[in-house]
């Protein structure tokens, strides 16, 4: 008899459930359709058929691994990360911490440039790799942003990925490195840490949209409406987008921004490249009339993408940083 053991995917407090995935090349009113259902019932969505040459992310990967295989002395070169730069467990300014090391960046070309002299011994190269993936995934996110404002009957197709598209827009990039657990523990105590060592705790991304590439490691989970965890496999070939708090702004709550963690429970490293598509410091930020009627009243007052970050920065990780531009 085969007894079926138990499935990772039933533990306690997570469930097992289809992640949406969205097939680029399909042609346009299916794939409007879905993937403005996915923003809707999830946040999140898979991408395929996305286009971006393997050889841009591997080199981005490369300089990744090259850089968090420096010693800890070396690597605090680039850092602290206050907010940009190299951090380890520290993330963000009140306290909040995990089982991580990362590079933050910002995606304007001359920062990049200037940050990689403490980044890398060939700064030059850094830099390319880092620009050409931030070009591409730029790209892509932009096509994405297309899709919905056309799926959502925006008559301005572009009302989303301008933002992204400006030179001033404050977009980042993030390479998050996920130590592996340590196999000298003991067992017992191994079992113990093994759904609970978390590595980036629960929060929802601020930004418009997120583009998060792993490689082939899990840990990576998102909250249903109803609370319960759901692990996102990992697919080193493909792209994870999240929805961020200011779209769920621009759609008037149409869409809600998914809150998601990465677990840090593995033997092997996980590393993952993640893209934060946002706008300028002195976009306006608002529900779009076209999401606005008196069945859907505005719900947000209206605020700066930079009056945002302050917002977010006074606040931790975990916190609902919404409810402070709630309309009542
Ligand atoms: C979460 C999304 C991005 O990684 C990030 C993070 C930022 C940081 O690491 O500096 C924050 C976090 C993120 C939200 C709340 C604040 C700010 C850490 C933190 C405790 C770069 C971002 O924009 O917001």
């Amino acid at each position: 008899m085969v007894v079926p053991s138990p499935s990772p995917m039933r533990t306690k407090k997570t469930r097992a459930v289809g992640i949406p995935t969205i097939d680029l090349s399909l042609s346009k009113p299916k794939l409007l359709e879905l993937i403005v259902k996915a923003c809707e019932e999830y946040g999140f969505f898979k991408v395929t058929n996305h286009g971006v040459p393997k050889e841009v992310i591997s080199r981005l990967e490369e300089e990744g691994t090259d850089f968090f295989a420096k010693p800890a002395v070396e690597k605090q070169r680039a850092g602290p990360a206050r907010p940009f730069g190299y951090g380890s467990k520290n993330i963000g300014l009140n306290g909040d911490s995990g089982e991580l090391e990362y590079l933050l960046l910002h995606t304007n070309p001359f920062s990049i440039a200037e940050r990689s002299r403490a980044i890398s011994n060939d700064p030059l190269n850094f830099s390319c790799a880092v620009n050409d993936y931030v070009g591409a995934i730029r790209e892509l996110t932009c096509q994405i942003l297309d899709l919905l404002a056309e799926g959502l009957g925006v008559p301005d197709k572009f009302v989303f990925s301008r933002l992204i598209r400006d030179v001033h827009s404050d977009s980042l990039l993030r390479l998050n490195h996920y130590p592996p657990l340590d196999p000298s523990t003991k067992r017992h105590h191994q079992h113990h840490c093994l759904h609970n060592r978390v590595g980036f705790g629960e929060h929802s991304d601020p930004q418009i949209l997120t583009l998060l590439r792993s490689n082939d490691v899990g840990g990576f989970q998102i909250s249903l409406h109803d609370g319960l965890w759901v692990p996102v496999p990992p697919d080193p070939t493909q792209f994870y987008v999240l929805v961020g708090d200011a779209l769920q702004v621009l759609t008037n709550g149409r869409f809600t921004s998914v809150r998601h963690r990465a677990m840090a429970n593995s033997m092997k490293p996980r590393m993952s490249m993640v893209y934060f598509g946002a706008p300028p410091l002195d976009a306006w930020i608002n529900s779009l009339p076209e999401m606005i009627s008196s069945d859907r009243p505005n719900l947000y007052k209206p605020f700066t993408w930079n009056q945002y970050k302050q917002a977010v920065y006074s606040l931790k990780l975990g916190d609902t940083r919404l409810d402070q531009f709630k309309i009542n």
